[in-house]
């Protein structure tokens, strides 16, 4: 796009919609102008494709997600149509600075955390590779809450993003959809033969909002279809003539619930009717859309597998399986086997997660009065299936493998059953999940399983988050890696050039420096650019183990104190939300503030260490942390973290792991070799071992100097008044995810970053070996794998 043809778009905007010109307008007024300018833009290059889409027929992929966390989206569509700095000299010349624009886009929060955002990596991806496909989800009115700390608490608050980000929207009233739900079914013979009607139900209006998604420098732009939920009528005149007046508003009260907030809960599992309600509503709208258009252009759904990959992003979009069948049943006139070939030719699911309590299960007396006709069709399912698990001659239990137990519905299960492939998040997830997780069903369907390792959007995170560190990474090995990641191993030749290791390190303190300024502007504590950031951003859970890490912060606070420890500089960077019904999570996050707050008060020990917790971590705030870390905290207990993505960030960004073999982190020690990364703690089949065996937390309390010694501090530690005695009993009596296990071994690795880190060249070495061996996880090479392994979708030409 010609910078000319933009800008007078912008000055056209302006004038038509507030009748100025860009010289008198402000700066919210260029924003609206800006964001409609580049909308109207893809939409146009969106007809374009869709033409040739039509002409090719070829197969689409059809990725559902109830979360997507797209990040801010001004910068990512002006970067990829190559027009970034054209447009911010044009602003320049008339005083606008483009960095203030963005700041004013509202963060799209329609995630929670990894999984969402992944979701949205792959859609940028998709798209800059050229590949078909569709984003399906919920234009939630509210996203991610706001995090507000308030005396070392988490608070909530609404986060109404709506309002500035409706200008990246484009409202599809053409394509309503109804949506059913209650009521009850009618099974009845008739000369037709067997037909099932769905009765005295409520009526849901579906409506779809598009975020159109750029590709870097293609023709191709995709689509995130986002339904909202609207009562189809108001009132129900006939219940409210008859006196039934809340039943007669049921479906108003629905509908304004449904697509009101995103749930804010991340690897846990509310049984909450309401998910069950967006789960079905936008899944049903997605597939009724989908399978009508289908049907009006080839006048059969026989063929559905051939031109429609439907992907189940964890098992939030599950319910996908029986309402596809709903569909050829009862609504197109499929028999049973018919039905279910298709369906399951269609689907396929990822897993990212093996955490109990994340693993859906929904309570057959909350699921069926909801959806009866879904639910009597996973019914069906379930015995068809229990049934063929006989015949097989295993003997597994029912309450290994069947859908519905206990009175549950197991949404992974039907994900599986219904699925013609199933994939995990990273080598050791996918090995947990055939060797323990779904052992059974790996037996029975021993090709069903796979594995891809997750990715991540290069472009945005080193693109645009570090562009400094993009333009010297051009200059020096040329700009294919902004294309294809795997060039950026080129950069391994560089590894014992001094000039480019310090022009490295130059380039991370100038990202250091501007996260200086930012932890100084927003919690008031001065941080030195020369000490380690050492960073820790994730979701706030016991698993992650932030616990760890905070005890390893007092151990430190203690040598320092009492000990004469004079250590390298260092500064704890944290970042996490923590769901809002989870106590445990909100007590750490108090725990990191108050250890923040004794140090701040202690002259000596501030000279060396420093905490600081940033609030409200979201995609923007992300983009201002990676880029200046040194150190990628990445702790979890080995077995619980499927994959990790922030881990893949950080690397790429020249930060060096810390971290326990779990997840990804397995594969980016095989990237980067033994000598730069640090590993340390017991690995899963140790873990397993110890649970098995009984964990004793307090046998290593007292085998353990180190750890008694800390412990016994944290018992006298009173910070604002509150002692934290409580912290103390939980890991001498639960510590659930073996913190004291792993605690020795975490400070010797710890230590051994403090010794590398003196050694600034060989640190500078190490972080550039990180940048350039994470090719592997650009999630263009994920996405790939999906297109080539998983769905059989080749890219537009
Ligand atoms: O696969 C993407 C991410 O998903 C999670 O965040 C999830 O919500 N299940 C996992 O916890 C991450 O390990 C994983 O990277």
């Amino acid at each position: 796009m010609k910078q000319q043809e933009l800008e007078q778009r912008i000055e056209k905007y302006l004038k038509r919609q507030f009748g100025i010109t860009i010289q008198s307008a402000s700066k919210r007024q260029v924003y609206e102008a800006l964001m409609s300018t580049v909308r109207e833009k893809l939409s146009e290059k969106k007809f374009v494709y869709e033409q040739e889409l039509k002409k090719t027929k070829q197969k689409r992929a059809y990725y559902m997600s109830m979360e997507f966390l797209v990040g801010r989206t001004l910068r990512n569509n002006l970067f990829n149509l190559g027009v970034e700095k054209e447009i911010k000299e044009y602003l320049a010349e008339n005083n606008f600075d483009l960095d203030e624009i963005y700041d004013i886009e509202p963060d799209p929060g329609l995630g929670n955390g990894g999984l969402g955002r992944l979701a949205s990596c792959y859609l940028d991806a998709l798209t800059s590779s050229d590949y078909p496909v569709t984003g399906f989800s919920i234009l939630y009115e509210y996203g991610i809450f706001k995090q507000v700390i308030n005396n070392g608490w988490q608070q909530e608050f609404p986060d109404y993003w709506l309002d500035l980000g409706k200008y990246g929207l484009v409202y599809r009233n053409d394509e309503e959809i109804e949506v059913r739900f209650y009521g009850h079914v009618e099974e009845k013979m008739t000369e037709n033969g067997f037909t099932v009607e769905h009765k005295d139900y409520t009526s849901i209006q579906a409506e779809p909002y598009d975020l159109l998604i750029s590709g870097y420098k293609t023709k191709t732009v995709n689509t995130l279809r986002l339904w909202e939920a609207k009562a189809k009528t108001g009132f129900n005149m006939k219940l409210f003539e008859r006196g039934e007046y809340s039943k007669s508003s049921e479906a108003e009260a629905i509908a304004s619930s449904i697509s009101k907030l995103l749930y804010p809960a991340d690897s846990t599992n509310e049984g909450k009717e309401l998910r069950i309600k967006q789960q079905y509503f936008f899944i049903s709208a997605s597939l009724q859309q989908l399978v009508k258009n289908h049907y009006n252009e080839f006048g059969t759904l026989e063929n559905l597998s051939e031109h429609v990959a439907l992907h189940i992003n964890d098992t939030h979009p599950a319910m996908g399986v029986p309402e596809l069948m709903r569909l050829l049943l009862d609504e197109y006139g499929y028999y049973w086997d018919k039905a279910w070939e298709i369906t399951t030719k269609t689907f396929a699911y990822t897993n990212h997660t093996i955490m109990a309590e994340a693993l859906e299960k929904w309570s057959v007396d909350l699921f069926k009065p909801l959806l009866p006709r879904i639910y009597s069709i996973i019914e069906e399912i379930n015995k068809r299936f229990c049934q063929w698990v006989i015949d097989q001659g295993k003997d597994y239990t029912l309450e290994e493998t069947a859908i519905i137990y206990d009175n549950q519905i197991r949404m992974a299960n039907l994900s599986i059953v219904g699925s013609h492939n199933v994939n995990g998040v990273s080598k050791l997830h996918s090995d947990i999940l055939v060797e323990s997780t779904f052992r059974a069903f790996n037996e029975l369907y021993p090709s069903k399983f796979g594995n891809v390792t997750n990715g991540i959007a290069h472009r945005r995170w080193l693109g645009q988050a570090n562009p400094e560190l993009a333009s010297y990474l051009k200059e020096l090995i040329g700009d294919d890696f902004v294309k294809d990641l795997s060039k950026i191993s080129k950069l391994n030749d560089y590894k014992n050039d001094k000039k480019v290791v310090a022009k490295l390190q130059e380039i991370k303190k100038i990202k250091k420096e501007q996260l200086a300024t930012y932890i100084q502007n927003t919690t008031g504590i001065t941080v030195n650019p020369e000490s380690i950031f050492d960073v820790q951003v994730k979701r706030l859970h016991e698993y992650k183990r932030q616990l760890l890490n905070a005890l390893h912060i007092v151990y430190l606070y203690r040598e320092i104190k009492y000990n004469g420890l004079r250590p390298v500089p260092r500064t704890f960077i944290f970042a996490a939300k923590a769901s809002s019904g989870y106590q445990m999570a909100k007590n750490i996050i108090k725990f990191i503030h108050s250890i923040s707050q004794m140090i701040e008060c202690d002259e000596l020990v501030r000279e060396y260490i420093k905490v600081v917790f940033l609030p409200d971590y979201k995609v923007t705030l992300a983009e201002k942390i990676i880029p200046a870390a040194d150190i990628s905290e990445q702790i979890s207990q080995a077995g619980k973290e499927a994959s990790g993505t922030g881990n893949m960030k950080l690397m790429l960004n020249g930060a060096l792991t810390l971290g326990t073999l779990d997840g990804a982190n397995v594969e980016i020690h095989e990237a980067v070799g033994d000598d730069n990364i640090f590993i340390f703690g017991l690995e899963t089949p140790e873990v397993d071992a110890l649970y098995a065996h009984g964990y004793k937390p307090w046998e290593y309390y007292n085998n353990s100097v180190k750890i008694k010694e800390t412990l016994d501090f944290i018992r006298t530690m009173t910070v604002g008044g509150m002692n934290f005695n409580f912290i103390v009993d939980y890991l001498l009596t639960q510590d659930n995810y073996m913190c004291l296990a792993d605690f020795e071994s975490y400070v010797a690795a710890q230590e051994k970053v403090a010794e590398t880190y003196q050694d600034k060249e060989k640190w500078g070495q190490m972080s550039l070996v990180n940048t350039a061996n994470a090719g592997i996880f650009s999630a263009d090479r994920s996405v790939a794998e999906y297109a080539k392994d998983i769905w059989n979708i080749k890219k537009v030409k």
